[in-house]
């Protein structure tokens, strides 16, 4: 069985979510482990065998290790017949790799920057800003319900989470607003604020006094 690093509300609950979305939550050994929070609280958890201690962490079955969310999450949805992405060779393939690599190599650095209040040219001119994101969700999306047309993807999952966590960032759209109201309403999020409260809980009976 894979083993999952996770850390309750944190990047890691994103791959509880899709898990669950996948009704695989189950066939995976979820490690529950500490990290170091931004208000001050947690440690760096000598149980998560991640290089820097980050979640998620993965270790498959066959003993590699799998880092970054995104990769964490295509790994998990082929492992499970690919029930949140497109198939090899579809026409929406392009799409999902796209939004898959975008989220790590776009999203996550400018949210972070926005967050802190990091401002340079060299960023600014690398990776733009949350308008072209904003921009760029809009256009993605179109008519469509989500970002790969009708059907809810890890896609969705992924880049949605980033609003989830700094809803305050969230770009001025009507379109991106209605989409996030969506991914919401088709996944669970009752039971994974159920599982992160008992993870939560359990993770603070297993901290040293
Ligand atoms: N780009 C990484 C980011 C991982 C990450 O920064 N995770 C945070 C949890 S929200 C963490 O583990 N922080 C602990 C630390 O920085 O020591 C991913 O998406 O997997």
């Amino acid at each position: 069985m894979p083993r999952l690093f996770h850390s309750p509300n944190s990047r890691s609950s994103r791959v509880i979510a899709q898990l669950m979305q996948m009704g695989h939550l189950s066939d995976v050994e979820v490690v529950l482990v500490d990290v170091p929070r931004q208000d001050g609280g947690g440690r760096r958890d000598p149980d998560n065998p991640h290089p820097e201690g980050k979640v998620p962490f993965l270790i498959t079955d066959d003993g590699q290790e799998v880092r970054e969310s995104a990769a964490i999450m295509m790994y998990l949805d082929e492992l499970f017949g690919q029930p949140l992405s497109p198939k090899l060779g579809s026409v929406e393939r392009g799409a999902y790799l796209s939004w898959m690599t975008y989220y790590g190599g776009v999203l996550e650095p400018v949210l972070v920057s926005s967050v802190a209040g990091f401002e340079h040219p060299a960023f600014a001119s690398t990776f733009r800003s949350m308008n072209e994101i904003g921009a760029a969700l809009e256009r993605g999306l179109g008519d469509k319900p989500f970002l790969l047309g009708e059907g809810l993807s890890v896609a969705d999952i992924l880049m949605a989470s980033a609003f989830q966590w700094a809803p305050h960032f969230m770009p001025d759209s009507a379109v991106i607003k209605a989409w996030l109201n969506r991914v919401g309403a088709a996944t669970d999020s009752t039971a994974l604020q159920v599982y992160e409260a008992a993870a939560m809980k359990q993770l603070g009976a297993v901290e040293p006094a």
